[in-house]
């Protein structure tokens, strides 16, 4: 009897063992741009998200996470590598992830995970690493998104947030292998800008009037690189596709920056069904009128608009935490939930209103700190508050290959805090953080600064067009109104801040600023510059930038001879081929043509199909000299510059012919099928 108790308990407690063994799953949900402000769980009286406050309640809930670069596509790399942005290649949003590098689900899969991604990717190139993937091209849209599914894309009805999740739980229902663990992220698209919420949130927070933060109508006294800024809700919000007040029929946008705004609130409009529309027209109709009538000014204007900005990002909110009850419920029914590893996060933080702003990218606390909230029930207790250890963005790699028994990569510059998790901070845990943000010039004109936080202070440099140092006593001033570098009272802190500064800077390896300016104009000397171009089919009148321009020399450092601006020096060929001839006036020795193309697919815009060179010396009889086909992949979500380029040619001539051949329509999966494809082209280089 007492032998058969016995075996019974070590044949229990073994078979306990071994479950704990089983490498946990993860499920790993972020948003875009949820700032921590407008979560319940964070204190915040903004709104209420009890599904995500549930996280609090069974987990652990970070009030010191930060992000090492405050913007979307970075921030994701940073995520996936454990690497900072300069050393992952993606500093900025314009830049393209290199996917064949070390990333934590490449890793998980190597070994015996089966991983996913479900929504938001963002990084302009094919998700690698997952045996599945199902996401938004580029940005995406709040209704009836494009989803690229392993390579096919395709147009679903719905509204974002809800099809991201119905996906992600018929992957975890129907598509796993139930035998291995299961790594998922599930990457919310909302409630990044244009905040467009479901229908059935339209009307939530009618009757409210949500408080203006107190530093709304901030002056930006004693911080140099704020003053330039272009974030604020009141100046820098479009009317109609951020604030939903669409033109009135036979207005007129005036400036520039206004067309732009009813483009690309046409184009989401546009997207919507007759039934979606007309749910908008009752919600917004009404209020849009009593606006126009009202025809605010100045600071109640400016509050207008924060009171419209804030209830459409609060309702994209709601349908976050909704879902992310849902897949809760899921985990919970399924007998998922001791042995899978939930983490709510979002890509960085966001202004709600503090500073007058919306948008992110500052070192300052509403864009620095990330919300964090992790549920693990085999391992993490519950109910935990950590005010204390500061985790960054760059730890999530390392931590989800702890947890999954795996050694960490050298190379990872981020830390594991499952230590941290289960109550046991290591005695050497960082306390201090380092940040660098690049994107200037750009969108919103935030300048690139780079800087430390500790418990109590904060040090910034803001450079380039700028030199200037910011300091902030958090203890003293927790809204960082007040710089106080030139305080004499901080002097010493100012020293022993900039000596931790730069320990870090060389600890992470980012001590060369040079490397990564923003490329400059230049002049590019070639032996077609300035030469005579006949062509043989002409431009598009309306993309007739004069053939001068394919040969003007007009160049960037980064080696593109035009921008994505479709306006700069592209010549534009609708529906067919491109073919011109260039005289160079006399017999040349040649080496290399190239020349550079843009897509666009968005614009209707392809690379050509192939592009031909051909020399002659007389003008008449050209001989070939190479046909390149086209690299590049069709549905690549992100505009693309890219040269076809001949070398070692070796030969006399005077004449150069080029015929790139247009695809004609666009492909069958694009939204324009059918419809006439362009091709743009600018410039033509001969070395
Ligand atoms: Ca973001
Ligand atoms: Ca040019």
């Amino acid at each position: 009897m007492g032998q058969g108790l016995l075996a019974t308990s070590l044949l229990s407690i073994s078979g306990i063992r071994c479950l704990a063994k089983k490498p946990p799953n993860i499920v790993f949900i972020m948003s875009d741009d949820h700032g921590f402000q407008a979560i319940s769980a964070y204190g915040g009286k903004l709104n209420q998200t009890p599904n995500i406050d549930r996280l609090a309640k069974e987990g652990v809930l970070f009030e010191q996470s930060f992000v090492t670069n405050s913007i979307c596509a970075p921030s994701r790399a940073v995520m996936l590598t454990g690497k900072y942005s300069h050393l992952n290649g993606v500093i900025d949003n314009s830049k393209v992830f290199d996917n064949q590098q070390q990333t934590f689900p490449n890793i998980l899969r190597a070994n015996g995970y089966q991983t996913a991604i479900i929504g938001k990717w963002h990084l302009k190139c094919e998700p690698t690493g997952f045996d599945y993937w199902n996401v938004l091209p580029g940005q995406g849209n709040y209704y009836n998104p494009d989803f690229i599914e392993m390579g096919q894309r395709k147009r679903v009805d719905g509204y974002v947030t809800d099809l991201i999740t119905d996906f992600a739980l018929d992957w975890l229902q129907n598509k796993r292998d139930p035998q291995k663990p299961f790594c998922l992220l599930l990457h919310h698209k909302a409630p990044h800008r244009n905040w467009m919420p479901n229908i059935k949130y339209l009307h939530k927070y009618d009757d409210v009037e949500i408080p203006v933060p107190d530093t709304f109508f901030d002056d930006y006294s004693t911080r140099e690189a704020a003053k330039t800024q272009e974030m604020e809700i009141a100046r820098h919000t479009f009317l109609d596709y951020d604030l939903k007040v669409p033109d009135m029929p036979g207005q007129q946008d005036e400036t520039e920056w206004e067309k732009m705004g009813s483009r690309m609130w046409q184009s989401t409009w546009r997207r919507m069904s007759d039934e979606q529309r007309a749910a908008w027209q009752k919600a917004y109709g009404p209020k849009n009128e009593a606006f126009r009538r009202a025809k605010l000014k100045g600071k109640e204007l400016a509050k207008w608009k924060f009171q419209r900005y804030i209830k459409d990002y609060l309702r994209c909110i709601d349908s976050v935490d909704e879902n992310v009850g849902r897949v809760l419920d899921y985990l919970d029914r399924s007998g998922l939930r001791e042995n899978t590893i939930v983490v709510y996060t979002s890509d960085q933080g966001f202004y709600l209103g503090e500073h007058g702003w919306f948008d992110k990218r500052w070192i300052y606390e509403p864009s620095l700190r990330m919300p964090l909230l992790v549920r693990y029930p085999a391992e993490v207790p519950s109910g935990v508050r950590n005010t204390e250890d500061m985790v960054l963005n760059l730890d999530f790699a390392p931590t989800f290959l702890d947890f999954a028994g795996l050694k960490v990569p050298e190379d990872m510059q981020g830390r594991s805090f499952r230590p941290i998790l289960t109550g046991k901070t290591p005695t050497d845990w960082r306390k201090a953080i380092y940040y660098h943000y690049y994107e200037y010039p750009a969108w919103h004109m935030v300048k690139r600064h780079y800087g430390i936080r500790t418990k109590r202070y904060k040090l910034a440099h803001f450079y380039y067009d700028i030199d200037e140092w910011e300091l902030f006593d958090l203890q003293k001033d927790p809204e960082e109104l007040h710089n106080v570098y030139n305080d004499p009272a901080y002097a010493e802190v100012v020293k022993e801040l900039k000596a931790e500064l730069e320990k870090l800077r060389v600890q992470y390896g980012d001590t060369n600023l040079q490397k990564y300016l923003p490329s400059k104009p230049q002049m590019v000397r070639h032996k077609a510059q300035g030469k005579k171009v006949r062509y043989l089919i002409p431009p598009d009148s309306r993309y007739d930038t004069g053939a001068a321009t394919l040969v003007d020399g007009f160049a960037f450092t980064d080696g593109t001879y035009s921008n994505i601006n479709l306006k700069t020096g592209w010549q534009g060929f609708e529906g067919g081929n491109m073919e011109l001839v260039i005289d160079l006036g006399k017999e040349q020795l040649i080496e290399t043509i190239s020349a550079q193309f843009l897509q666009q697919i968005e614009s209707w815009i392809f690379m050509p199909v192939a592009v031909k060179f051909s020399l002659s010396g007389n003008g008449q009889q050209f001989t070939v000299i190479g046909q390149l086909p086209n690299s590049i992949s069709e549905r690549a979500a992100e505009s693309v510059i890219h040269s076809f380029r001949i070398n070692g040619i070796g030969q006399s001539a005077r004449f150069v012919k080029i015929k790139a051949k247009n695809r004609k329509t666009c492909p069958s999966w694009h939204p324009g099928a059918g419809g006439k494809a362009w091709i743009f082209c600018d410039e033509i280089v001969v070395l």
